[in-house]
C-alpha cells in the first residue's frame, strides 16, 4: 500500500488533538482542523486547550518541528480522519450535523488513493451514508476494491481512549476496524498499524459502530446496577461498597461503582444512539439510563434534606468534574446537582473544583462561590462529595470530622454513610 505522507485530522478535540499530535509523532505530516479559531490558535502556538496528561509536551514538539500545523479549513491530503463531536438533542435523538459538515469540507478535496477515516460515536448506518455522500458529490470516484485508478477507501475507526490516559490507550488499546468494504477495512488497518501497538481488528463499518455504542452502554448498565443497588442498600442500612467489594470477590462478578449518576460527552449519551434506533427493543439500556439520571436527581433530593436541618450552614459542594481528576464538565452530574444547590441556597454554597480555573457563569449568577478545599473546610459545616478527585481523597479523618457529609462516591467511608 502507498505510504501516507500527509493526514488531514477535522476536529481537534478530546480525540481528534491528541490523535493529531501521536500520528505527527510518527513522522507524518498532519494538519489539525478546527471550526473554532481559538482552539486553532491555541494549538498554532503548541499549547493545549484541554487538561490531559502528557499532551501538552507532545503538542509542543510536534507544533515546534513543523509535524503539526492547526488551521481552519482543510487540505489535500493521503487520510482524512473526523474526529468531531455528535451530540444528542434534546429528544435524545442524535445530532450528526458536525460530521456531516465535516464531510461536506472535504469532499472536494479527495483525489484517488485517499482514505477517509470516521472515528466519532455514530449510529449504526452513519459511515454508509457518509461513502454515499461522498459519492453523490464526486461521481468521479468509486470505493474500493475496483479496477479503476478513481478508488477511495472509507472506514469507520471508534476511539475507545479513557479521558486522563488517553495518549497511553491511543497505542496500546486494540482498534475495531469496519470497511464500507473489506478491502476498505484492509487499508484503514494497515494505517493504524503505523501508530497503534494493540490489535487492529476489522469487520465491517456497521458491526464497528455498533461494537462502539454496546461498549458504552453496556458500562452504563453495570453502573445503573451499581447505583441501584446503592438504593436498595441504604433502604437496609448497609455500605454498598462493602457489598459491592465483597461480591467482586466472587470470580465471575464485577459490579463497578455507584455515584451521582453518570457523566460525561459518552456513556451518559451513547446508549442512546442504540435506543433510538431499536426502542421497542433496548429495553435495559432505556431503564439503565432512566436509573443513572434519577440518581443525580435524588441526591440533590437528599442533600436538600441535610442542609434544610442547618439553616446558617455553608456548604462545601466538593467536585463539578464528571469524573476524578479531569476538568471536563460536560453532562456532568456533579454540576447538575451544584446548579439544583446554588438555586436553591446561593451563596452558601461554595465549589471546590481543584481542576478548574473559573466557574461556569450559571453558578456565579446564582451566588455560589468557587473556594479552595483548605477554606471550604475552614468555613463550611456541610460537605456533599461528588467527584472522587484525589485532592479530595487526601483530606484526612481529622480536617473533615466537623462536617456534616453525603459522599457519593465512598471515598470517605470512615464517616457516617448518607449516600
Ligand atoms: N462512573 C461511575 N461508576 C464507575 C465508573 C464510572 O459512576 O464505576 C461514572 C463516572 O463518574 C462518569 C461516567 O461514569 O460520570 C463515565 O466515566 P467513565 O470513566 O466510565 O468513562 P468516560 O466517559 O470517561 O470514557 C468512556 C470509556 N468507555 C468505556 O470504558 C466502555 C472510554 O473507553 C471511551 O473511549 C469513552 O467513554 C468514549 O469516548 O466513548
Amino acid at each position: 500500500m502507498p505510504d501516507v505522507q500527509k493526514v488531514v485530522v477535522i476536529g481537534l478535540g478530546y480525540i481528534g488533538l491528541p490523535t493529531a499530535a501521536l500520528i505527527a509523532s510518527r513522522g507524518i505530516k498532519v494538519v489539525g482542523v478546527d471550526t473554532n479559531p481559538t482552539i486553532v490558535k491555541t494549538v498554532a502556538s503548541g499549547a493545549i486547550h484541554i487538561t490531559e496528561p502528557d499532551l501538552d509536551g507532545l503538542v509542543q514538539k510536534v507544533v515546534s518541528n513543523g509535524s503539526l500545523i492547526a488551521a481552519s479549513e482543510p487540505e489535500p491530503a493521503d487520510v482524512f480522519m473526523i474526529a468531531v463531536p455528535t451530540p444528542i438533542d434534546a429528544m435524545n435523538k442524535p445530532d450528526l450535523t458536525c460530521v456531516l459538515a465535516a464531510v461536506e469540507r472535504m469532499t472536494d478535496l479527495l483525489a484517488p488513493g485517499n482514505l477517509v477515516i470516521l472515528e466519532s460515536t455514530c449510529p449504526v448506518g452513519t459511515t454508509e451514508k457518509i461513502a454515499q455522500k461522498i459519492l453523490e458529490r464526486r461521481p468521479d470516484l468509486q470505493i474500493g476494491p475496483a479496477n479503476g485508478a478513481a478508488t477511495i477507501s472509507v472506514a469507520y475507526c471508534p476511539e475507545r481512549v479513557l479521558p486522563g490516559r488517553i495518549l497511553t490507550e491511543l497505542v496500546n488499546n486494540d482498534r475495531c476496524i469496519g470497511g464500507i468494504t473489506a478491502s476498505c477495512a484492509r487499508r484503514a488497518q494497515w494505517f493504524y498499524k503505523t501508530f497503534v501497538r494493540g490489535a487492529c481488528v476489522t469487520t465491517t463499518a456497521r458491526a464497528a459502530e455498533l461494537v462502539k455504542l454496546t461498549e458504552n452502554a453496556y458500562r452504563d448498565t453495570n453502573i445503573a446496577f451499581a447505583n441501584e443497588l446503592s438504593l436498595i442498600c441504604d433502604r437496609h442500612a448497609i455500605n454498598v461498597w462493602e457489598v459491592i467489594d465483597l461480591a467482586n470477590r466472587h470470580p465471575r462478578v464485577n459490579i463497578l461503582q455507584p455515584g451521582p449518576g453518570v457523566g460525561g460527552h459518552c456513556i451518559a449519551v451513547d446508549p442512546w444512539f442504540i435506543i433510538d434506533a431499536a426502542p421497542d427493543l433496548a429495553r435495559v439500556m432505556r431503564t439503565s439510563r432512566e436509573v443513572n439520571k434519577h440518581k443525580t436527581k435524588l441526591v440533590a433530593e437528599r442533600s436538600f434534606a441535610l442542609i434544610d436541618e442547618h439553616p446558617y450552614a455553608n456548604v462545601a459542594c466538593c467536585g463539578l468534574a464528571f469524573k476524578a481528576n479531569v476538568d471536563d464538565l460536560r453532562e456532568s452530574p456533579a454540576l447538575e446537582i451544584a446548579v439544583h444547590l446554588a438555586e436553591k441556597y446561593g451563596a452558601r454554597i461554595k465549589i471546590v473544583e481543584p481542576n478548574i480555573r473559573q466557574l461556569p457563569q450559571r453558578l456565579t449568577t446564582l451566588g455560589a462561590e468557587m473556594m479552595n478545599v483548605d477554606d471550604a473546610l475552614r468555613t463550611c459545616e456541610i460537605a456533599i462529595l461528588l467527584v472522587d478527585h484525589d485532592e479530595f481523597k487526601m483530606i484526612p479523618l481529622a480536617g473533615r470530622r466537623h462536617l456534616d457529609v453525603i459522599d457519593t462516591r465512598g471515598i470517605w467511608q470512615d464517616m457516617p454513610v448518607r449516600a
